[in-house]
């Protein structure tokens, strides 16, 4: 593809949706699509002592939007879900662009936000509380759910759009403006999200608060302002350990709420019981897809010894012939890296792995636009020990696979690691599996049988334990991260009772 076409197809595509053109073509900050390496657009950035003007307005709609009734406020996000239904392609195509991602999974992804608008709506009208029995006559105890306020979200690259959706749906039908940071590297998509965003507002009407959403395009040091604002009493945040530790501590400095979804290092357990030819096709698409960039990627994979030899040689030949190449042309199963840095850190894990014994299939750079783009054959590692690289999260698509004997050995290798985002388990022997999805099992936030650890539906929890940060965004209850809770104790007798019997007659 000529040099010029991916700046011009973005340029388009962004113009389609509205998007003025001064937003993008002369900014300070460069975007590079990782298909070839160059840089498609220059995006204007928010300086981060605007910010706190942006909080205000936000501040302000809040004090609006929490008195539009629940299920009105669904229907806006209902207009977002058309909004995203009619820019899926266009959308799509322009995280393809900027992530690297290979069309069916930039498709995909667009498909979770509209997911995620869709469940949302349906739970404009169920953000229900309880009523509770009181131990005093003539009263009612119950709970109620109130609009938390604005919730900040800061996003990844490698889900460059839907993470926003999965945490702006749920706040916007709570009650909460959004106010977004998107990773350096991806303020395209986020252009593109805000602009649908603005329609959909537009087309819902004068009840929608100027600032209910608001895009923060620039560094750490917006990043920052962001976290240590008082009037943002909820922070999502998806990243790095590292990112999510330094966020983590600042907001509790400050008592807010933290939504954290960080590294994982997901492992999935091949039993003696497996369906083998469906593990194979697993591991491949959980192990390699999206150029091994997902959280939930799968990084290791604990194979018990009896049926290593016939599946561990199938899918090193599985990666020698995986295609790898460029997402616009031709139908590549794997992308690019997102950039140098990424293949470096792949480079050093593998050498690592090498020190510690490991024998590495696969690995190497792949020429496919030249010397700016970073694509890489995803690299099959064999380990004697779980140790060194094993225990790291390394963004880019390696798979250390270590052998065991027995069950409670693979179940104490697939824990043994700092992270606990997402696991799963092969097999068709009860006992195992049930093992596994115990309390003695996975120590994951996401556990699933005889299906790799990535690829998850919105209409679960997402999220992990231990370094993975402990929040939980998207389906089940997630929504109650974005509201405060209220206990309510009313009286409708004429006498006092205390409760736990106490007195204090006046
Ligand atoms: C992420 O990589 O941050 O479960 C999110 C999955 C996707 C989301 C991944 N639904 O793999």
């Amino acid at each position: 593809m000529a040099p010029t076409s991916l700046a011009a197809e973005a340029a388009a595509i962004l113009g389609r949706f509205g998007v003025d053109e001064r937003r993008f073509a002369a900014g300070t900050l460069p975007v590079h699509s990782p298909i070839t390496g160059e840089a498609i657009a220059a995006v204007a950035e928010t300086p981060a002592g605007e910010v706190p003007a942006a909080i205000a307005r936000a501040q302000a709609a809040f004090l609006a939007w929490r008195r539009v009734p629940a299920p009105r406020r669904g229907e806006l996000v209902r207009l977002l879900g058309e909004e995203l239904r009619a820019g899926k392609e266009a959308l799509g195509r322009l995280v393809t662009l900027e992530v690297g991602k290979v069309v069916s999974e930039g498709l995909g992804e667009v498909q979770e936000m509209i997911d995620i608008c869709d469940f949302a709506v349906g739970l404009s009208r169920q953000l229900g509380g309880l009523v509770l029995p009181s131990e005093r006559p003539d009263h009612k105890l119950t709970e109620q759910w109130h609009p938390a306020g604005v919730v900040g979200i800061i996003s990844a690259f490698n889900f460059p759009v839907a993470v926003w959706s999965w945490n702006a749906a749920l706040a916007l039908v709570c009650g909460d403006p959004v106010v977004w940071k998107p990773s350096e590297k991806t303020p395209l998509t986020a252009l593109a999200v805000d602009a649908l965003f603005r329609r959909a507002a537009a087309t819902f009407g004068a009840d929608a608060p100027e600032g209910l959403a608001t895009l923060l395009i620039g560094g750490r040091d917006v990043g920052e302002a962001l976290v240590d604002d008082p009037r943002v009493p909820v922070v999502s945040a998806t990243g790095s350990t590292r990112m999510g530790r330094a966020v983590g501590e600042r907001l509790a400095r400050r008592f807010a709420k933290a939504i954290l979804e960080l590294g994982g290092n997901n492992a999935s357990i091949v039993t003696p019981s497996a369906d083998l030819d469906l593990t194979l096709r697993a591991v491949a698409f959980a192990a390699m897809g999206t150029a091994g960039q997902r959280c939930t990627t799968l990084r290791r994979l604990i194979v018990h010894e009896s049926v290593y030899d016939a599946l561990v040689p199938k899918l090193a030949s599985v990666y020698r012939a995986i295609s790898v190449g460029s997402p616009v042309a031709g139908d590549a199963l794997v992308g690019p890296l997102i950039d140098r840095a990424a293949f470096d850190g792949m480079a050093t894990a593998l050498g690592a792995a090498r020190a510690a014994g490991g024998t590495v299939h696969g690995g190497e750079r792949v020429d496919v636009n030249g010397a700016s783009a970073f694509y890489a054959r995803p690299a099959l590692v064999e380990m004697p020990t779980q140790s060194g690289p094993v225990l790291e999260e390394t963004f880019a698509p390696i798979l250390y696979v270590l052998r065991y004997r027995d069950l409670d050995e693979a179940i104490a290798l697939q824990n043994g690691v700092p992270q606990g985002l997402s696991s799963s388990i092969f097999g068709n022997d009860l006992r195992e599996v049930e093992r596994f999805l115990s309390a003695q099992g996975s120590d994951c936030g996401i556990a699933n049988v005889n299906m790799g650890p990535s690829g998850a539906e919105i209409g679960g929890a997402f999220g992990g334990e231990k370094e993975t940060g402990g929040g939980r965004e998207s389906g089940s209850d997630a929504w109650k991260g974005y509201m405060r809770r209220q206990t309510n104790a009313i009286n409708y007798g004429r006498s006092l009772p205390l409760a736990q019997g106490v007195r204090f007659d006046i």
